[in-house]
């Protein structure tokens, strides 16, 4: 999916001009992988551009400092404050927000003592993840032949750059497979999650979502979901899932901040009926939240 810039990043505290926002190719995390990000969109709303749920994932970015031992130079508050700058400051009424803490230049070799942290906020604009019709028509899975880390691999809690690189391989192999998605196990074989979605399952009159001990991400997404389910009236918990869970599924979707609600239509070749009930009245209670149309859950929305 091609970038389209706007006008100016947010680079260690000052917004700079978007095509000045560059790094030099020994920065240390361009090597190691030990970067660490989060995905934040930004709605339109009626009372203009609010970014979702902007806290937490603001939080979230601080804990996978803490995961990774990386010292943050900015609190979760400043760095929510430095996100609505960067809205603001692109005039867009919606877009995707990416903030990144790394190890700039200056030193070589895995030690990261003397490292500096450089932290930036862009934004653009980002379209539908899994396609338009992910919603509607649904998505086709495939189960990646690559393992989700560990927790005592590279920890799946913490949004580290270096983790999508398992990411990649899942997607990519999906792909040429001629699926749209892939769904990941754990090293015992249960499921995780997918490669940039955690994942939920009804069946048998329970909804139910990979934890974090699965080797899942703890969504934000996901739990925007969770409450969902639960003003509908039903019960959803976190579950350790098996692959045959998702072969006699009810009803699959998956849900992330870029892919918002997505259905699922298969799993290997082995049709999930889609979009089921459960699937589109969560897909449309999460449209009209994220554009601050839901009065339970406006807080949720941060006007810039
Ligand atoms: N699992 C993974 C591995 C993941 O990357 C994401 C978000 C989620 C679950 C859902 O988390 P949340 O956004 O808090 O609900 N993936 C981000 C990155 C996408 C990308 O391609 O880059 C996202 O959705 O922004």
């Amino acid at each position: 999916m091609p970038i389209e810039p706007t006008k100016s990043i947010w680079m260690n505290g000052e917004l700079i001009p978007w095509e000045e926002a560059q790094i030099h190719v020994l920065t240390h995390t361009l090597h190691y992988g030990t970067g660490i990000f989060e995905g934040i969109r930004a709605y339109e709303t009626s009372e203009g551009p609010a970014i979702f749920r902007l806290a937490e994932h603001m939080d979230r970015l601080i804990n996978s400092a803490k995961i990774l031992d990386i010292p943050m130079p900015y609190t979760s508050e400043e760095l929510q404050e430095a996100a609505k700058e960067v809205v603001r400051d692109s005039g867009l009424a919606s877009c995707y927000v990416r903030p990144i803490a790394y190890y700039g230049y200056g030193e070589m070799g895995l030690a990261t003592t003397d490292c500096e942290v450089d932290v930036a906020i862009a934004c653009w604009p980002w379209g539908a993840y899994l396609g338009e019709d992910a919603a509607t028509k649904g998505v086709r899975m495939k189960i990646s032949s690559w393992v989700r880390h560990d927790h005592n691999i590279m920890p799946p809690a913490s949004k580290t750059t270096g983790n999508y690189a398992n990411s990649t391989l899942a997607k990519m192999e999906a792909l040429r497979a001629g699926y749209d998605e892939a769904i990941m196990l754990n090293k015992e074989g249960l499921v995780a999650e997918c490669s940039g979605e955690n994942l939920f399952v009804c069946r048998n009159g329970k909804i139910m979502t990979p934890p974090l001990v699965s080797g899942a991400l703890e969504g934000i997404t996901q739990h925007t979901v969770m409450s969902f389910v639960k003003d509908l009236g039903h019960e959803v918990t976190f579950e350790a899932l098996a692959r045959s869970d998702l072969y006699t599924a009810d009803e699959i979707f998956v849900v992330g901040t870029a892919a918002e609600v997505s259905a699922v239509n298969s799993v290997d070749d082995r049709p999930v009926p889609c979009p089921g009930p459960i699937t589109q009245q969560v897909a449309s209670l999460y449209a009209d939240t994220v554009r601050g149309k839901n009065p339970n859950y406006s807080h949720w929305c941060e006007v810039v």
